[in-house]
C-alpha cells in the first residue's frame, strides 16, 4: 500500500484551510496513518527540498515554508502518492483547474498551499524526514471493504 507526504504549508494554516484540506484527502478514500503540526527550521527545508536548494527561487520558497506552522500529514491508500499529486493539480494556482485543491483555493505559483510527495522514492525519503517510524500508525479501517476492491490492494 503507498504512503504519500503532505504538508499543508503556512498559508493554508493561516488561512484556516487545514481543515477543508484534510476533509478532501479522507473523503477521497485516504487513511491518515501520520500527523502533526511542526514549524520548518532552514536546515528541515534544506532536507525536504533538496532537489530545489540550488535554484534562483530557494531562498523565497525557505522564507516562505519557514514563515508559520505546517501540519505534516502521511496519507495511505491505493496509488496515493499519484491520487495526491492529482487532487493538487499543478504548481501554480492560476493554471490549476477548478476542482483541483490548488485550482480551489489560490492563485499563486509560490502560496500554494499544499504539498504532496512527487513519486514514490520521493515519498519515502520525505516521510522520514518528517516522521519518525514510532508516529507512523499501522492500523485497519473498518471501511477498507467498501473504499476498494480486494484485487486492487496491493
Ligand atoms: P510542486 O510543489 O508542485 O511539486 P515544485 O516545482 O517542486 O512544485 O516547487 C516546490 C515549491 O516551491 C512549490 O510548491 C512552490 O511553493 C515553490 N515554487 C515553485 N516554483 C517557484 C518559483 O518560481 N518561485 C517561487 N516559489 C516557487
Ligand atoms: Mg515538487
Amino acid at each position: 500500500m503507498e504512503r504519500s507526504l503532505i504538508l499543508f504549508k503556512p498559508d493554508a494554516v493561516q488561512r484556516r484551510l487545514c481543515g477543508a484540506l484534510l476533509s478532501r484527502l479522507e473523503t477521497k478514500g485516504l487513511k491518515i496513518v501520520g500527523l502533526k503540526m511542526l514549524q520548518v527550521t532552514k536546515e528541515l527545508s534544506a532536507k525536504h527540498y533538496a532537489e530545489h536548494v540550488t535554484k534562483p527561487f530557494y531562498p523565497l520558497l525557505e522564507q516562505f515554508i519557514t514563515s508559520g506552522p505546517v501540519v505534516a500529514v502521511v496519507v495511505e491508500g491505493p496509488g496515493a502518492v499519484a491520487v495526491v499529486r492529482t487532487m493538487m493539480g499543478p504548481t501554480n494556482g492560476q493554471q490549476a483547474a477548478p476542482g483541483t485543491i490548488r485550482g480551489d483555493y489560490g492563485v499563486s505559483r509560490q502560496m500554494n498551499l499544499m504539498h504532496g510527495s512527487d513519486s514514490v522514492e520521493a515519498a519515502q525519503r520525505e516521510i522520514a524526514v518528517y516522521f519518525t517510524a514510532a508516529e507512523l500508525m499501522s492500523y485497519d479501517s473498518s471501511l477498507k471493504g467498501w473504499v476498494c476492491a480486494a484485487d486492487e490492494v496491493k
